[in-house]
């Protein structure tokens, strides 16, 4: 058998000097896990680092990505072009792309952003059903695979039960986790916290378990093969002894994450034999592993054909565009009242089996109205269909979604109630940090819900969430603002969206002034008069209360116009000039009403002209909660008048 001890030993000292060139890192996850690396990069992971965005290769998720230097280490040995020896010297410097966690840079081969622990497991989930779907769709012979590497505390996080249980229900055998069984994280030994029978939990839910030696080539060889041809996902078990080769810090917490140090570091090149100066990998261990990929060249060139059918998300803004000429004509003139959660329903059922997209809820699809009627279930026998069951798991929801978009080859949207935006957070900042473009219909979206209560009752959540940079949050009033929201995040293709809708019925109100064709995120969609004396801006369900105020303040001679601003980063970035234009008034006062915290608001007007709710709603109908927080046309008009006197 070949010998890989100095293979991997050419990303253990990469690792090594990199992290203490950088005077920061982690260096015990690469050297405890090089072996295990070498085997899957040299013998089966089936890639071309000539062509890093190549659609049909396996895909690598580092799931425990503080273990950064294993990716980067293996990316420049496999010869990725950007991925120079210079990168790997700037490791954790400003502008480098070797940053201290893997951070999304596709035609770097870095196929996902992770470092929060659990994450990487459940973007695996997601690339490995979207890379099913897209074989079902293409006939492909040889659907490509996900492997993800993952720590004790990937599999600690709730979220990692999520995932794996919808991959295994799913059966997605194309998903081959490689866990690092090192007993170690940064408290110690993992005994302190952590005592689940591992293999158990997997054959729990349904998943193919093996277990081996993570420092036997052979073993680890055997492991991968066994894997390769399977109808379920799969467990690799790997025991490994982390900081593996440092005589002092093997096998301890101390190897996790800071320098081994200079005298160490002379111990452990004694130790495994290695005379190279730091950085240097001699010239014939460099020769095999940039040929190690040769072995996929052929399966490279076969693939062209494939590659020429597949269409991704190519022509998807023409497509929307032309769905959406299709979708406002069809209800321009719609006038009954309707809750905009069904106003989005009836552009969903537009969506055909043409049209890429994957859709889904956590067990809310009757309330959150996500579902198409055109629209087939995901399962394990039909990955050509669109419509995927989470089940109740927001948070593994959101993740997968995010490995769904980093593949770029379909759209993909979900929904849930919006006080379960806390759920998914740390996935949806994620998502925005990578510039990918998942859609989250966040349904019963203020205390309009009315009697399920505070728990259900979302309050900061809006804020929360336009407080993540590059994301945009859309609450839209009534159909076609609905309309013109859903065009404009599927138009999106670098940030993530989020859909806020009611569960009440809301009045039919923008058709006569909503552009959807050239939507800037707010206008005037009512004025009492030409000339007006202030200005109130609101969202969602509240514009209609908006108008409501603005007819009973022209009673006592104040006139006002009402500003719709469904999306508030879209409108701030508008031009000065139409910004200041639109929320200009006689009076250059500003009112704002939303249902919702009132924080946010700040930035258009003082404080005491924000009409919101700064604490948690109440159980009861709809009705008697907005005037339990005096959001009503007459309490509101009349705190106006006196603000204005
Ligand atoms: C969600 C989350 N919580 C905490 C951390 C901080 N953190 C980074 S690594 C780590 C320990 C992980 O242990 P393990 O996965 O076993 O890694 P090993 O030490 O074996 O490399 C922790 C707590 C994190 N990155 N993400
Ligand atoms: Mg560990």
């Amino acid at each position: 058998m070949k010998n890989y001890t100095n293979l991997a030993n050419c990303i253990r000292f990469l690792s090594i000097e990199a992290v203490e060139k950088a005077k920061s890192g982690h260096p015990g996850m690469p050297m405890g896990m090089a072996d295990i690396a070498t085997v899957l990069f040299h013998d089966f992971l089936t890639h071309n680092p000539k062509d890093p965005e190549w659609i049909l290769k396996d895909r690598f998720v580092l799931s425990n990505g503080h273990g950064s230097m294993l990716l980067y280490s293996l990316l420049y040995l496999t010869g990725y072009k950007k991925m120079t020896l210079q990168q790997i010297k700037n490791f954790r410097q400003l502008g480098s792309i070797t940053a201290g966690h893997p951070e999304y840079e596709p035609d770097a081969g870095i196929e996902i952003t992770t470092g929060p622990l659990g994450q990487g497991i459940s973007n695996g989930v997601g690339m490995a059903l979207a890379l099913k779907k897209l074989a079902a769709e293409q006939k492909l012979k040889r659907t490509p695979k996900v492997y993800v590497f993952c720590g004790d505390g990937c599999l600690m996080e709730g979220i990692s039960q999520e995932a794996i249980s919808l991959a295994g229900h799913l059966k997605l055998d194309n998903l081959i986790l490689v866990y690092d069984n090192n007993k170690i994280s940064i408290d110690g030994s993992t005994d302190l916290s952590f005592s689940d029978n591992t293999n158990l939990r997997f054959k729990s839910v349904n998943w193919n378990v093996f277990s081996g030696d993570g420092h036997n080539h052979k073993n680890i060889r055997d492991l991968f093969k066994k894997s390769q041809k399977s109808n379920k996902p799969n467990l690799l078990n790997f025991k490994t002894t982390i900081g593996f080769g440092s005589p002092n810090k093997s096998a301890k917490a101390s190897s996790h994450g800071s320098p081994l140090g200079a005298d160490e570091i002379i111990l452990t090149k004694k130790k495994l034999d290695w005379k190279e100066a730091p950085f240097h990998i001699p010239a014939a261990l460099l020769k095999e592993w940039r040929q190690s990929s040769n072995r996929n060249l052929k399966i490279y060139a076969q693939s062209k054909q494939s590659i020429k059918n597949i269409k991704g998300l190519k022509n998807f803004s023409t497509e929307v565009i032309k769905l959406f000429d299709a979708v406002s004509s069809e209800f321009k003139d719609f006038n009954s009242p309707q809750a905009t959660r069904k106003s989005s329903e009836a552009v969903l059922h537009f969506i055909n089996s043409n049209i890429p997209i994957f859709g889904g809820s956590a067990d809310l699809t009757g309330s959150n109205n996500t579902k198409g009627k055109q629209m087939e279930i995901v399962n394990h026998k039909n990955f050509k269909a669109q419509y995927i069951h989470y089940g109740v798991r927001e948070h593994g929801m959101a993740a997968i979604m995010n490995g769904i978009a980093s593949t770029k080859l379909y759209k993909t949207y979900s929904g849930t109630f919006l006080s379960f935006a806390d759920y998914m957070k740390p996935s949806l900042r994620l998502a925005a940090l990578m510039n990918i473009d998942p859609i989250q219909v966040f349904t019963h979206d203020s205390i309009g819900l009315g009697e399920d209560g505070p728990t259900h009752q979302p309050i900061e959540q809006l804020n929360m969430l336009r407080l993540i940079p590059n994301s945009f949050v859309f609450r839209p009033c009534d159909m076609m603002e609905t309309i013109a929201c859903w065009k404009a995040a599927l138009l999106i293709d670098n940030a993530p969206s989020f859909i806020c809708l009611s569960r009440q019925n809301l009045p039919q109100i923008s058709n006569k002034r909503i552009n959807i064709s050239n939507f800037k995120g707010a206008y005037t969609i009512y004025e009492s008069s030409k000339i007006n004396h202030i200005t109130i801006i609101a969202t969602g369900s509240e514009v209609s209360l908006a108008v409501e105020v603005a007819n009973l303040l022209k009673e006592v001679k104040i006139e006002a116009k009402v500003v719709s601003m469904p999306c508030t980063s879209l409108f701030d970035s508008q031009k000065n000039s139409f910004k200041n234009k639109l929320l200009q008034s006689k009076l250059s006062q500003i009112f704002v009403i939303e249902a919702g915290s009132t924080m946010y608001w700040n930035k258009y007007t003082n404080q005491e002209n924000i009409f919101g709710i700064d604490e948690f709603g109440a159980s009861a109908p709809a009705k008697d909660v907005f005037n339990k927080y005096g959001l009503t046309p007459k309490r509101i008009s009349s705190t106006i008048r006196k603000r204005i006197k």
